[in-house]
């Protein structure tokens, strides 16, 4: 009897042990360094000989097919954006479906962007589309030879092979005709400045209307009117508002007049009446512009 018993307990702790599932309900860790059998792969390193001179004479290999825009944009773009820049790659696609993930924009089809938009928002050095979004600052991971390799295959290679569907591909509204007696501004360059740091006066009571050129190649600007000292705050509320506000809250009450978020090349006017005699500021909203790209608007009696 008692022989049975203890063949009886081996052989229970044996089914136990053998059915037993790890230290984890479900095993994700099967990597060799969580096994017992675990063995360093590696030898131990060799210190180098002392006063070694190194070798510098021998040309570093450099990279080839590793570099073009097409391998850049699967490794970097493509989990999210999808293998034809349409927005729906696998990680994004996860991150919505079981994760409940809703992004901050919806992406674009890539395709149909220009070159310098693409480029303007992968050298960003700050979430391009805010904190609360996934899309990281690519300036600090790529360099701007690789943007450029990106940008290039996504607006040539990958835009051929999609061909616009209906609406026509990537043309912008064209400039407006000139309003006689408008007030014109642009951006200063690619410089993240307007290129006038005062408008000319406007009587109270008078319509005014602006045009902004945003002549830029690389950044989105918008011309937003607020009161003297409120800049910042409207810009901070923008930032919160998101680029589907056009970095604007909706119904802001300290802007008085704004023209639409422009990308690279375009032209948005602003028209309102003068507000009261004093001195307002304009500035651009987009995350971090504001802090340069500003300047005053007096309204005169
Ligand atoms: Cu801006």
């Amino acid at each position: 009897m008692r022989t049975f018993a203890f063949l009886f307990v081996s052989f229970a702790g044996l089914i136990a042990m053998a059915c037993g599932q790890g230290t984890y309900p479900l095993d994700i860790f099967y990597e060799m360094h969580y096994q017992q059998t675990y063995k360093s792969g590696e030898p131990p390193r060799l210190a180098g000989v002392e006063g070694a001179v190194p070798v510098d004479w021998v040309p570093a290999p450099k990279s080839t097919s590793f570099n073009t825009g097409q391998h850049l944009f699967s490794v970097n773009c493509s989990i999210c954006h999808g293998q034809d820049a349409k927005g729906r790659g696998p990680v994004l696609e996860k991150m919505r479906e079981s994760y409940g993930y809703t992004p901050v924009i919806d992406p674009p089809d890539l395709t149909r962007k220009p070159k310098a938009a693409i480029m303007g928002i992968l050298r960003s050095v700050t979430r391009p589309f805010g904190p609360d979004s996934v899309m990281p600052p690519f300036a600090k991971l790529l360099t701007s030879g690789e943007i450029e390799a990106i940008a290039e295959y996504i607006s040539t290679e990958l835009a051929v092979a999609a061909p616009p569907t209906g609406e026509p591909a990537a043309t912008k509204a064209p400039a407006a005709t000139p309003v006689p007696g408008a007030l014109q501004i642009s951006a200063d360059g690619d410089n993240l400045k307007f290129d006038q740091s005062q408008l000319p006066e406007v009587s109270t009571g008078t319509e005014v209307v602006v045009v902004f050129s945003n002549v830029s190649g690389i950044n989105q600007h918008n011309w937003v009117l607020v009161p003297s000292g409120t800049k910042d705050a409207v810009a901070q509320r923008g930032v919160t508002a998101g680029p589907q506000n056009g970095w604007l809250q909706p119904g802001d009450p300290d802007v008085i007049a704004s023209t639409d978020l422009l990308g690279p090349g375009e032209t948005g006017e602003a028209r309102f009446i003068a507000p009261a005699p004093g001195t307002y500021q304009f500035l651009c909203s987009f995350p971090g512009h504001g802090a340069t790209m500003f300047g005053d608007f007096v309204v005169v009696p």
